[in-house]
């Protein structure tokens, strides 16, 4: 098949995901287009099945918005013509869903018909779609998806709660390639960062109030007055500045380093014992099903659908929402049991096995084929 598919190229769940499927997919034989305004994070190495057009948006001096929905509108016809794209998938219903929809009408008049399957990740239905600025576009546009999929149960249900959505929503979970994530003994580098033998603890996030770093912080000071640990944070955004003042204030520099993006995150989840996600809310939870892969259990709050992912006292422990002392106490718990811990580990393994992509990639190839053959 020729599948164009249009992400958010950024550090996000969406699009790692996004760019994940592209590269299996491609993989499988399949010709894979990349429709975004810059190469995907991922997108990291050559592929010959693997094209990637950038969108480019003019500015004019009369523009204080560029207009970027309509320059990508204009370039998925172009590509859809040009590279004969069997249909398109897009990723997070703002604003791709209604581009999309936009593009489809424009070829529908020129004679051709391309699906639009339309994913949707989270916070394009929880956070921002449900705002009332975008929310009459995001219905519409989602109800003219030929497909929909949700990355969970809970992220289905909570579309349904919010829109007024007259089509079937189909889960596809999201996956993690247990090749790439997979525990490699890493001695050297666990040395490095933990030299006494601590425990190390990891959360990897894009620092937005929704993921509440704060607490990680909170949680791991409770930790380390009773487990001799580390905490190691991935990733950057808007709450970082606060997490490091309070890093400060409770004089946790020495133990809590602060590592930045980072490609390589196998390696990083390889050397940790722990992973802390602590969200307001998570449609899925990506970062976490990664750790687990790596053999890392996780302390999670319940939140969305993260129990669909992490299992309760099996691959770790759920909490509620801003529920510190639960999450600390559990996090010692098992950072104080060894047999336990590696219970666990085996555990979060096991569990992470289910959403292998070897498992997931082809629910998204049985859905192209549905849509293709509907023409
Ligand atoms: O979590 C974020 O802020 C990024 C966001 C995104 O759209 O990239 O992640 C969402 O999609 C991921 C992939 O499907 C999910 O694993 C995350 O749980 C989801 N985030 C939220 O729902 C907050």
């Amino acid at each position: 098949m020729r599948i164009g598919i249009v992400c958010y190229p950024t550090y996000g769940g969406s699009g790692v995901i996004a760019t994940e499927l592209g590269k299996a997919l491609a993989d499988k034989g399949h010709l894979v287009h990349f429709i975004t305004y810059q190469q995907p994070v991922r997108l990291d190495h050559f592929h010959a099945n693997i094209y990637y057009h950038e969108v480019i948006v003019p500015t004019y001096p009369l523009f204080d918005y560029p207009p970027y929905e309509s320059a990508l509108s204009s370039t998925l016809v172009d590509v859809a013509l040009n590279s004969h794209l069997d249909l398109l998938h897009v990723h997070y219903a703002i604003p791709h869903a209604s581009t999309a929809f936009v593009a489809k009408e424009i070829l529908k008049r020129q004679g051709k018909y391309l699906p639009v399957i339309t994913t949707l990740h989270g916070t394009d239905i929880t956070l921002v779609g449900r705002d009332k600025t975008y929310a009459p576009v995001v219905s519409f546009s989602i109800n003219q998806s030929d497909a929909i999929t949700a990355v969970s149960r809970n992220l289905r249900d909570e579309t349904y709660r919010s829109f007024d959505i007259r089509k079937d929503i189909q889960v596809i979970y999201n996956f993690v390639d247990l090749k790439r994530f997979r525990r490699r003994p890493l001695a050297e580098f666990r040395q490095a960062i933990a030299p006494n033998g601590e425990k190390i603890l990891v959360h990897v996030s894009n620092f937005r109030p929704i993921k509440r770093v704060q607490d990680v912080v909170h949680i791991f000071q409770k930790v380390h007055e009773s487990v001799p640990s580390k905490l190691l944070l991935v990733g950057d955004g808007p709450e970082r500045p606060m997490v490091e003042r309070l890093c400060r204030e409770l004089s946790l520099c020495d133990d809590i380093r602060f590592v930045g993006k980072q490609e390589q995150l196998e390696d990083i989840l390889s050397i940790s014992d722990l992973f802390l996600l602590p969200s307001e809310y998570e449609s899925f939870g990506l970062a976490a099903l990664e750790a687990m892969a790596c053999e890392v259990p996780v302390i999670s709050s319940n939140a969305g659908g993260l129990p669909e992912v992490n299992i309760n006292a099996e691959t770790g422990f759920l909490s509620p929402v801003g529920d510190i002392a639960h999450m600390a106490a559990h996090a010692i718990q098992l950072l104080s049991d060894e047999d336990m811990l590696q219970r666990f580990r085996r555990q979060a393994l096991k569990r992470a096995a289910n959403f292998d992509l070897e498992k997931i990639v082809p629910q998204y190839e049985e859905l192209y084929v549905q849509m293709i053959q509907q023409q």
